[in-house]
């Protein structure tokens, strides 16, 4: 039989039967994007309250609004369980598991090899299997393939069809959605390419074949691994403008006036996030393996790590200029998540500076509202109750993560001294002498 016409035509009619692996801040924005195309999909994930929840017709992603999935779950199109032996009806699996790092700063592939492991028992001729998950280049070939065709012995390219297609999904925006944003995919073979991006067609509005999964796999690391690279670089930048004693932001507002050749990164408290941070650590980690040491990456990432130290120091040397010790006075940390305006923390550079003021003696607080609390390790912290009363009794004010929705007003009238990691005030045109900028 021919399998690869046999599933192309049932994504055209849209009878297809899909399922989402994995229903986090990638896998709820894809099941509803594919569900509202007209597909039948299922999620799966073992976190049961989420698919409860999921069930219930509410949506626990801030990209996705309760609305579509209260219409979704009751027009019988989408439906969450944890329950793998649904994949026995199922034609087209995506995997959107995470890809986070060990404590050892080593890949944890865990997610992925389970997910495999979950799909295997159920696979059969005529199914196609999508990892999303950022990862190595080599991973789709070398762990997700043999776990699904090892046992079954199905064929690759003839009886099930496998690719890769990183997710590009940018928490909090607008603009760019995981329905708009360009989806490349590469295959195992060239029918596996043909045949999910036949898939991805009927719901995705741009999708880019390329010709395998290593060359998927590594334009995702590009993509992160430009980024972190780069803001590692203007990072590093303030540590040189602060040795030369030249303001680092009007150095970039200046070179951010070139209309070409150039594009703005901005300093920040640290690199934060689910996939910057941490991608580009794969990529180093495969090329160790192979015996190469990927410098541009190791620096960057050194650099960004120590960003949280070099706040702390700002911190100080602030408070030196007010006549006072680090030690025993009071420190609001305004913003917590890894970036505004959402409620992520993963990791959140605000959670090394606060731990590492308070190990200097600082009485620490923070405000957030998106984060009622922080927890690491058998350690806590709870955002406080109310803004200004922690601003007005707060020797200095450290803003973090610039959320839209802080009064800056406010605070700075209220405030003796602020440390702004993020030119939060400079974006505004507002230069104080109580506002010291990275
Ligand atoms: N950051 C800076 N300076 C900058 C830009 C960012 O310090 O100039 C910091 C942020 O504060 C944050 C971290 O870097 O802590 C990551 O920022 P981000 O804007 O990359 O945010 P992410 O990780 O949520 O989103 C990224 C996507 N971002 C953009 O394209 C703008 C993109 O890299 C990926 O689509 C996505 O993660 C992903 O899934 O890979």
């Amino acid at each position: 039989m021919d399998y690869a016409s046999y599933l192309i035509d049932k994504f055209k009619n849209k009878t297809a039967r899909m399922a989402v692996l994995g229903m986090g801040y990638v896998g709820l924005p894809f099941s509803t994007v594919f569900a509202s195309a007209g597909f039948d999909v299922t999620g799966i994930d073992p976190i049961q309250s989420k698919m409860e929840k999921l069930n219930r017709g509410e949506s626990y992603i801030i990209d996705v609004t309760p609305d579509l999935v209260k219409k979704l779950v009751s027009d019988g199109k989408l439906r969450g369980t944890s329950d793998y032996s649904v994949l026995k009806d199922i034609d087209a699996v995506a995997i959107c598991v995470p890809t986070p790092l060990r404590n050892t700063g080593d890949p944890d592939l865990s997610f992925i090899i389970s997910a495999a492991e979950g799909i295997a028992p159920y696979v059969h001729p005529g199914m196609v299997v999508v990892l999303e998950s950022s990862t190595y280049p080599g991973t789709t070939r070398e762990l997700v393939l043999p776990t699904l065709t090892e046992k079954s012995g199905l064929k690759v390219g003839e009886e099930i069809f496998v690719a890769f297609s990183p997710e590009r999904v940018d928490p909090g925006r607008k603009d760019w959605t995981t329905k708009n944003t360009p989806k490349v995919i590469g295959g195992m073979t060239e029918n596996c390419t043909r045949v999910s991006a036949a898939w991805y067609s009927q719901a995705l509005d741009t999708v880019v074949p390329v010709s395998s999964t290593e060359v998927a796999e590594m334009a995702k690391l590009l993509e992160n691994t430009f980024r972190m690279i780069n803001i590692g670089f203007v990072n590093e930048l303030t540590l040189m403008c602060d040795r030369l004693g030249v303001d680092v932001w009007e150095v970039i507002d200046a070179a951010s006036t070139k209309p070409f050749g150039f594009m703005r990164f901005d300093p920040g408290p640290g690199l934060g996030g689910h996939c910057i941070p941490i991608d580009p650590l794969y990529l180093s980690w495969k090329m160790r393996s192979l015996n190469y040491t990927a410098k541009f990456i190791d620096l960057a990432s050194e650099i960004n790590t120590n960003m949280p130290r070099y706040v702390v120091g700002k911190v100080q040397d602030a408070l030196n200029e007010h006549e006072k010790a680090i030690k025993g006075s009071k420190v609001l940390v305004l913003g917590a998540a890894y970036k505004p305006d959402i409620d992520d923390l993963r990791e959140s550079p605000a959670i090394d500076v606060i731990r590492l003021l308070e190990q200097k003696g600082a009485v620490i607080s923070y405000f957030d509202p998106y984060i009622p609390v922080i927890k690491e390790d058998g350690w806590e912290i709870k955002c406080i109750p109310d803004v200004m009363t922690g601003v007005r009794e707060a020797d200095c004010v450290v803003i973090v993560t610039n959320h839209k929705c802080f009064d800056y007003d406010r605070i700075l009238k209220e405030s003796c001294l602020i440390v702004d990691t993020r030119n939060a005030y400079g974006k505004m045109g507002i230069k104080d002498p109580k506002v010291v900028r990275l």
